[in-house]
Formats: C-alpha cells, sequence, structure tokens
C-alpha cells in the first residue's frame, strides 16, 4: 500500500492557513478602509483597467487559458510534493508509534491534505471547457478526482473526516481481545480488565496464529469470534466517516463514494463495474469447483454437523481470519496418496530464515532481474519485526517517504511461506515506485492501483522448486517431479482462487454502503449476505445484532480500497504468462520461474517505469502485448487442477 498518496491525493498545510489567514486580514482591511477605496474607485476608473476579479479561491475568473492551466498544475506539483513528504513522515511515525499524540498529528496533517486535495479539485473545474494537451488533461482529470475520501468543501469537515479515519485505523492496528484458553470462549478487552485463569490477552498476530494451526473447532470459533468485538464500536464512527466522504464526491460531481472509486479506471466508471463482473464470471467455476472439494475435505475432518455439505462453509475453518485465502489448511485437502508438493514454512524453518533474510532474498529476486539494489536506507528505516514494546499498525505496508530513494516496508514478518509471499508483495510496491521515481507526481502512481499490487505478487508466482534450489533452500533431489504438479498447484489455488471472491466482494459491499444501499442496521447482514453469494460462507455463530464484522478486515477501518487486490489477482497470473512466454519457457506455468532473467527485467521495467503517465491499457501492452485485463491466464495456470477438481467433485452436489 503506498501510504500517502493513496489516502488522500494530497494537501497542503500551508496553503490553508495561508488562505485563512488572508481571508481574516482582508475583511479586516475592507471594514476600516471603505470609504477610501469607494473614492479611490471612482477615480482609478477614469485611469487605469479595471484589477481583475478573482474567484473565492484567489484564482482569476473569465476565460481560463492554458497557460493558467499549466502554472496551476505547477502550483499543485509543488504543493502536493511538500505535503507528501511532510505527510509520509507523519503518517509513518504513526503507523510505527500509535499513541493518542501521533494520532493527533496523523489526523492533523491529514485533514491537511484533505483540504489541499478539496481546494485543487475545485480549482481545477475551472479548466473544465479547455481544450488541453493530453498529458495536462490526465494531471488535471487526476486532480478533479480529487481523493479516495473527499472533504466537503465547509469549515470543519476536513478536521472530523481525518479525526474519523485516523481513531478507525488506530482502533484496529491497537485491537485486542480475551481468550480464555479451557473455557474456549472469548470477550472484550478493556483497559483494566482484570483477567481470570485461564485467560489471556491476544492481538492480531496471535490469534490468526491460532486461526492458522489450531483445527479445534470451538477453539477457532472463540478466537474468530474474539477479534470481532474489536470492531463493533466502529460502526458508528464508519457510518459518520461515510456521510462526509459522500458528499465530499457529491461536490467533486460523482454521484457517491463508489462512484468516484469506479472512476479510477480510464472508462467510464459503469464499465468499470461490467469489466469486474466479466473478469469474476472467467474464474468462477474454478472457485465453484475449490470450494466444493474443499468443503468435502472438510466435512471429512470435522463431520455433517461442522461442515454440513449443503451449507455454506463456516467462516473459521479455513486458516485465515477472514477466510481469504485458505492455504494454511492445505493439509485438510491435500490429494491422498499424492506425491507432495514443498513446503515454505518448513523450508524457512529448517534453513534459519529470519526476518531479515526474508526479505534480503525477495530483494535478491529483484536485482537477479537487472533491478538496482534498495538503498541503505531501506534497512535502516524499514520495521520488519514486530517490536514488544509499543503499538504499531501490523498490516504490511510499503512506503515511499520522499517519492524518490527513501522507500520501506513496515511489516510485523514471521517465519512462514505466507509472510515470505507477502513480502516479496511488498518490496513490488517499493521496486514500482522507484521505478516511475522520475515521473511527476501526478503519474507516482500505478498504471491503475490493480497493477501496483500485482508487481510483487508476479514475482512470488516464480518461487518455484526449481528457483529453490537455486537460492539454497531446497536440495537438488529433493526437488518433487510431475506427479507432484497437483499438490503444488492445489497449494496454490487454496490461496490464490479461494481470494478472487473475497477480493471481490469487500468494494461490493463498500459500494452499497456509499450508495445508501446498506445503512448502518444494514451494514452487517448485507456483509455475510455478500460472503454467502460470493464466497459460499457463513459465520460461525449467530452475528450480535450491534457487529460490525467488516470493520475486522483491515482495509475497512484502514480506508484502503479493495477492489485492487482483485484486479491483482487476474493481472499476476496475466504478467507472468507473458514472462514466462518471453523467456521462452515452455514447461506448466506454475513450474516457470523469471529468476536472474534481464530481458524479462528490463520489459517489466519499461511497463513499470512508465507509472500512472498514460492509460493503463498502454502500460500492459508494454509488457503483454495485450490491451485488456484477462483471466484466461488464471485459468491456464490452473488447467491440470481443474481437471482433477471436476473429475473429484464429479459425484458431489456442488454449490450452497
Ligand atoms: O493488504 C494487503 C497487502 C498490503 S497492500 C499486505 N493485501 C491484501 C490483504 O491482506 O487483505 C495483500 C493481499 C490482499
Ligand atoms: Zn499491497
Amino acid at each position: 500500500m503506498i501510504k500517502f498518496l493513496k489516502r488522500s491525493s494530497s494537501g497542503l498545510a500551508l496553503t490553508t492557513s495561508l488562505l485563512a489567514t488572508a481571508a481574516i486580514m482582508l475583511s479586516a482591511c475592507d471594514s476600516k478602509t471603505a470609504d477610501f477605496e469607494e473614492l479611490a474607485k471612482t477615480s482609478e476608473a477614469m485611469q487605469a483597467p479595471p484589477e481583475p476579479t478573482v474567484d473565492k479561491y484567489g484564482d482569476p475568473t473569465g476565460p481560463a487559458t492554458v497557460q493558467q492551466a499549466r502554472e496551476f498544475l505547477e502550483e499543485a506539483e509543488a504543493k502536493i510534493e511538500e505535503l507528501n513528504e511532510y505527510g509520509s513522515r507523519v503518517y509513518w511515525v504513526n503507523a510505527n508509534f500509535i499513541t493518542d499524540d501521533t494520532n493527533w498529528l496523523a489526523a492533523k496533517v491529514g485533514a491537511e491534505a484533505a483540504l489541499l486535495s478539496t481546494n485543487l479539485a475545485n480549482r481545477a473545474k475551472r479548466f473544465n471547457d479547455l481544450t488541453l494537451p493530453p498529458d495536462m488533461a490526465r494531471k488535471m482529470d487526476g486532480l478533479k478526482r480529487g481523493s479516495n475520501f473527499p472533504a466537503p468543501d465547509k469549515d470543519g469537515a476536513a478536521e472530523k473526516l481525518s479525526t474519523l479515519m485516523t481513531k478507525l485505523d488506530s482502533t484496529y492496528g491497537t485491537g485486542k481481545f480475551i481468550f480464555d484458553e479451557k473455557a474456549k470462549t472469548s470477550r472484550k478487552f478493556e483497559e483494566n480488565t482484570e483477567l481470570n485463569k485461564n485467560e489471556v490477552v491476544l492481538n492480531l498476530g496471535e490469534a490468526s496464529d491460532i486461526i492458522a494451526k489450531s483445527r479445534d473447532p470451538e477453539t477457532l470459533n472463540a478466537i474468530w469470534q474474539g477479534w470481532r468485538t474489536i470492531s463493533k464500536p466502529m460502526k458508528d464512527d464508519y457510518a459518520s466517516m461515510v456521510k462526509i466522504v459522500n458528499e465530499g464526491a457529491r461536490e467533486l460531481g460523482f454521484a457517491d463514494t463508489g462512484a468516484l472509486w469506479r472512476s479510477g479506471y480510464d472508462m467510464p466508471a459503469d464499465d468499470f463495474v461490467k469489466e469486474a463482473d466479466r473478469l469474476f464470471a472467467q474464474v468462477k467455476p474454478l472457485y465453484e469447483q475449490l470450494h466444493c472439494y474443499t468443503r468435502a475435505a472438510l466435512n471429512t475432518k470435522y463431520g455433517d454437523d461442522i461442515v454440513p455439505l449443503d451449507q455454506p462453509i463456516r467462516a473459521d475453518l479455513l486458516g485465515n481470519m477472514w477466510a481469504q485465502q485458505w492455504g494454511n489448511v492445505y493439509e485438510l485437502v491435500e490429494p491422498k496418496g499424492a506425491t507432495k508438493g514443498v513446503d515454505v514454512t518448513k523450508l524457512l524453518e529448517e534453513n534459519d530464515y529470519d526476518a531479515l533474510k526474508m526479505v534480503q532474498t525477495a530483494e535478491t529476486f529483484f536485482t537477479s532481474m537487472g533491478f538496482d539494489p534498495l538503498p541503505d536506507t531501506f534497512y535502516k528505516r524499514s520495521l520488519i519485526t514486530k517490536p514488544a514494546d509499543r503499538e504499531v499498525q501490523c498490516h504490511a505496508s510499503a512506503w515511499d517517504i520522499d517519492d524518490r530513494d527513501d522507500i520501506r516496508i513496515k511489516m510485523c514478518t514471521k517465519v512462514n511461506a505466507e509472510d515470505f509471499s507477502t513480502v516479496h508483495h511488498e518490496l513490488g510496491h517499493n521496486f514500482y515506485q522507484r521505478a516511475y521515481k522520475d515521473q511527476p507526481v501526478f503519474f507516482k502512481d500505478g498504471a491503475n492501483d490493480g497493477f501496483h499490487e500485482a508487481i510483487g505478487d508476479m514475482i512470488a508466482l516464480s518461487i518455484t522448486p526449481d528457483y529453490l534450489v537455486k537460492i539454497g533452500l531446497l536440495y537438488e533431489k529433493d526437488v518433487p517431479g510431475a506427479d507432484a504438479d497437483l499438490a503444488l498447484l492445489l497449494r496454490q489455488a487454496m490461496d490464490k482462487v479461494a481470494f478472487l471472491p473475497f477480493g471481490l466482494m469487500v468494494d461490493q459491499w463498500r459500494w452499497k454502503v456509499f450508495s445508501g444501499e446498506l445503512t448502518p442496521a444494514t451494514y452487517n447482514s448485507g456483509w455475510w449476505e455478500l460472503r454467502n453469494q460470493y464466497q459460499g460462507l457463513r459465520a460461525p455463530n449467530e452475528r450480535p445484532a450491534d457487529a460490525f464484522d467488516p470493520g475486522a478486515k483491515y482495509h475497512i477501518p484502514g480506508n484502503t480500497p479493495y477492489m485492487r487486490y482483485f484486479l491483482a489477482h487476474i493481472l499476476q497470473f496475466q504478467f507472468h504468462r507473458a514472462a514466462c512466454e518471453q523467456s521462452g519457457f515452455e514447461g506448466p506455468l506454475h513450474r516457470c520461474s523469471i529468476y536472474d532473467n534481464k530481458e524479462v527485467g528490463e520489459k517489466f521495467n519499461a511497463m513499470m517505469e512508465m507509472g500512472a503517465s498514460k492509460p493503463w491499457p498502454d502500460a500492459l501492452e508494454a509488457f503483454t502485448g495485450a490491451r485488456d485485463m484477462d483471466a484466461t491466464a488464471v485459468l491456464d495456470y490452473f488447467a491440470p487442477l481443474m481437471t482433477y477438481l471436476e473429475d473429484q467433485n464429479k459425484d458431489r452436489t456442488c454449490g450452497w
């Protein structure tokens, strides 16, 4: 995630306070010098041309010119750059050290950013009727979209919005609950709560480990419920926030905030909805087969009461707090008698990997493709393990502090396969940021947000058994043969295919929230309807009337749009297939690794350094030759698995 630019298109503290001060001084002068001015006006009118009039932003009224547009963009660029760096540093400190004071600072700079972005978006409207050169028009369009969380142009709105957003984020980041290990129950954590015997306080990292490893349904249910106690108190703040950003979005000319988000893909917003549906329709049959197969395996493990074969799957049984990736329960679905694939967690442990070594290994992948090594400051300034003595926002993120070389990650890395993948994901953001650092600030972004999320994931698809041999994690003799392909593909599908409907439903929910189709009273039931519809999942227990389960997923209180991850899960396979074709690889896609391939690296970099300077189909074409997002790459990759799943499921009643 690129924290600052993403969170709000930008802002500038100085502008705001200067503007405010100027307004106060002007009105004071006005009243004192009224008589003098009247006199002056009459005499001046005879001699000098009238003073150009200005609008409420201080911009000249009357027909706008291309030169004025150019100057406005230069001014905007300078202000954005300045506030970006300042804001990034404040946000960095806040995320690495969550306290009341750093929350205060983050809320303050967030308000400044919201004010600047609203100011620039409104001022950009002045150039609406002007035909601008394409580059300038693209910059102007970006400004007119404001930010993903726009503040309306009225006193106090930016401050209120930013305070709410900071509070939601830190509530998630500091969330904990109480778990009774013996009774297998959980309850809400409050400061100074006295713990009973057998009770422990758990944070998300600890709770996630239990969800990943425990196979006891009662424990899983309790942990799952426990984590969802942290989000109940968010509901009212979330509803207030929605109201404010919707007002901001309407001022920018959008029906609601969802429409604003959907307008960010170089195509009409309605077309984007169709595009997402089209992509999901391509992969839905594969997901349905995986769901059917997984449910049957869980039924074998847990029995009919816990996993009935005609019901959606209980969401706490899939090895992940949100059931968004299922790889942690791979051992429960492993094809019986089939040759084993590789267990990356085990290899990392056996080879004494720590968080630093994981990051260095991921870096080496990129440098092997010809990318420059990360700067020394990356290792000096990044946070890669959870500190014991302070509150940090553990949700992994990648940062570009100065929009040039000061790139970092922040991640509470654990030594396991999931985080090994995530480390590559995060470095993908950083290498992308550095590739487009010479673009103007408006274009320092992914071709679309799905591209940003797909870069590192595409690299991680190259973590094949042969690659693991090259980096010394696996002995040559232990490389599984072709008879292990099924196991390798199923392990991958449990993460990547399982994710697809989740990736889509999160913003389906938010779109409904922003449009008003869901209200605070139906936030939670609406969430579960979508979980059911898209993922075929159900809550393990009756949800309390005041539950706010969406808030237990980082990107809701963290206010990060989610469609990007759905797109990334399609794009990464498209990138991977293109890269493997370029490298002349002829085997199955899941055995292809582009490690050490400089030609692919050069072409990948050519796409990456474009940033957001051109519509995303241009960037996609630069690397893959195609101009459309296309899920056939997912289907190609998993084709042998699909055949197997269909065969296994042939006597089952699939669906929910
Ligand atoms: O949030 C992330 C990254 C940071 S951009 C760790 N991801 C999504 C999630 O965790 O829900 C990566 C995959 C999906
Ligand atoms: Zn990411």
